[in-house]
């Protein structure tokens, strides 16, 4: 392919027939593939009608919407580099990001237009334009006066398509460099390993996937559009995931996607049973630990075994359980519950001791990976990256776990402080920041216990500086004034003294036993 531009690579993916339905949306709306097609070369000639520099980001922090995706493809088949932003974002978030991305364009809801704006515009932004998640928006205005025809731009493997922002363990967020070369071989792999269909499906032609996700995290925004289109399969869109539609919805689809909260809301409700699922192929589990008491549950109510993945912003995809028979693992083609399965084709994957030496089959250790999903590295931040590669190229992923003698990846644990809830990753050491900034504490712990629905949330442990008066309420109310909600701990304690090892570091493992029962 002398162009390896992602958008192409998908857009050749498409059916012959371009009126038959791509996405359904949960209003009842359809969008057939000329309709992806054309609005999406209309955003793209805009974009390209504001002549921006080679390489230019356009970040974009709009509500889930079929028009959101397909800023999303045109940004692609424009040759921009997409910034997807969670809406739970508020203006220090947000301030941070656009600062260090320095994106040419900015797309915002109507809603959010005056400190957004105001926040791009400081940053040097050019062009800032709004997307409601009713089809309407300066944005959508704009493309409307353009040709609804578009060459792609021709991108190399190696070029930026997209800059996904993680919280560090330390310091601030860093933005993982993806190309297209990486999130296209990673989703032609799980094409293949998920043995995604092309016909015999419920619509006459194949898969049909129930798209329940976020758009601006790598599960929502990759795994999944890339995972249909790539198929020519058709999404049935939901705006906001709701357990009750998603059941209906499965009567019509073949592909379920979610990260195990979903799992678990479906779970309780009553609808789910056998019958609700016979037309359902695949349910496919990630982000996040899926609980083996989640896993078996399903497994009873529906007949039906989840497919548990792991990946990460930096990577995409890295494992997989089994969809069929893995020749690579003597033709094993059983999903274990509790562990990621087994490294997907193409990618290496390692266990090393702190020594820096491979582990033993069963010893756990930290992962490492090389592959051709691999990101390229932290935007602007060399000496980060270099530290999270060893010397032979390998990525150093900041989770800890063992592989079996039969080839199944486990993952035990985080060398990362890390919460992960609902989905959505919480660094510590942020939340701290902001507490150990406001007036009359003097330090503060915040770990990660475990929670029926979202698997694990924050608590918050503080203490007070002498003589003053701290109460946990007000803490609480002045993050939730300054951070996107999912980072809100869901407690917040203060006590006189934190358990400490002999250097005088905080046992936060003591504090997550102390609280571990909280939300039992
Ligand atoms: C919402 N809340 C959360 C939360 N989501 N709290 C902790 N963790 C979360 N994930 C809080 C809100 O702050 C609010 O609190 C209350 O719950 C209700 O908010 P809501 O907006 O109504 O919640 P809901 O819509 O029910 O959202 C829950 C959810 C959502 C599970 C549907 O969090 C979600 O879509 N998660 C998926 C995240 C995801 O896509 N991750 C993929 C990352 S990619 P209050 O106090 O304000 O009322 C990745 C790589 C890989 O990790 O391998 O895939
Ligand atoms: P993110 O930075 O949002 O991409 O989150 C990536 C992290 O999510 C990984 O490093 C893992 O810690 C975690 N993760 C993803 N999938 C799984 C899974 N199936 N089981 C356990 N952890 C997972």
């Amino acid at each position: 392919m002398s162009s390896h531009n992602l958008f192409s690579a998908l857009r050749a993916a498409f059916p012959a027939d371009l009126n038959a339905t791509a996405v359904e949306t949960d209003e009842g709306l359809n969008y057939s593939w000329a309709d992806l097609d054309r609005a999406t070369a209309m955003m793209a000639n805009l974009l390209q009608s504001l002549d921006l520099p080679e390489g230019s980001r356009v970040a974009v922090q709009v509500e889930k919407s079929v028009e959101a995706m397909m800023l999303y493809l045109a940004t692609l088949r424009a040759g921009y580099v997409f910034l997807p932003l969670n809406t739970a974002y508020q203006s220090a978030e947000i301030e941070y990001f656009i600062g260090n991305a320095e994106p040419a364009v900015v797309v915002c809801s109507g809603a959010n237009f005056g400190w957004v704006s105001k926040i791009a515009f400081k940053a040097g932004t050019q062009h800032v334009f709004t997307l409601n998640d009713d089809r309407t928006g300066s944005l959508i205005d704009r493309a409307a006066t353009h040709s609804d025809q578009h060459q792609p731009v021709p991108r190399q493997a190696d070029d930026l398509a997209a800059i996904l922002y993680t919280s560090g363990t330390t310091g601030r967020s860093k933005g993982a460099m993806l190309t297209h070369g990486n999130m296209l071989s990673n989703a032609l792999t799980l094409k293949d390993y998920w043995g995604w269909k092309t016909t015999g499906g419920p619509d006459g032609h194949g898969d049909v996937l129930i798209h329940a996700l976020p758009i601006f995290h790598v599960h929502g925004l990759f795994v999944a559009i890339h995972g249909a289109l790539i198929n020519g399969s058709k999404m049935i869109w939901m705006a906001k995931f709701d357990p009750k539609r998603a059941i209906g919805y499965m009567a019509k689809a073949t592909v379920f996607m979610g990260v195990p909260t979903l799992y678990v809301r479906m779970l309780a409700e009553p609808a789910l049973n056998k019958a609700a699922v016979k037309h359902m192929r695949l349910f496919i589990a990630g982000s996040a630990p899926l609980l083996i008491e989640t896993f078996t549950e399903w497994q009873e109510r529906t007949g039906q075994t989840i497919l548990e993945r792991y990946g990460m912003s930096e990577t995409a995809m890295l494992t997989s359980n089994p969809y069929a028979a893995d020749k690579r693992y003597g033709q094993q083609s059983e999903r274990r519950g509790g562990t990621v399965g087994f490294p997907l084709p193409g990618v290496q994957l390692r266990v090393r001791g702190d020594d820096g030496v491979d582990l033993p089959v069963g010893e756990i250790g930290g992962i490492q990976v090389q592959g051709p999903n691999v990101f390229k590295g932290y935007w602007r931040m060399p000496e980060k990256t270099a530290e999270e590669f060893t010397a032979d190229g390998y990525f150093k992923t900041g989770d800890v776990g063992k592989v079996d003698e039969r080839g199944y990846v486990t993952i035990v644990g985080r060398s990362k402080d890390l919460i992960i809830s609902g989905g959505y990753n919480v660094y510590p050491a942020e939340i701290e920041g902001y507490i150990n900034e406001m007036k009359g504490v003097a330090e503060s712990a915040v770990v990660g216990v475990p929670h029926p629905d979202f698997g694990e949330v924050g608590v918050a442990v503080v203490i007070a500086k002498p003589g003053a008066a701290v109460q946990p309420d007000a803490i609480i109310a002045e993050l939730k004034a300054k951070l996107a909600n999912f980072k809100i701990p869901k407690k917040c304690f203060v006590v006189t003294e934190l358990p400490r090892n002999t250097m005088s570091k905080v046992q936060k493992n003591l504090l997550r036993d102390q609280y571990k029962g909280l939300f039992a």
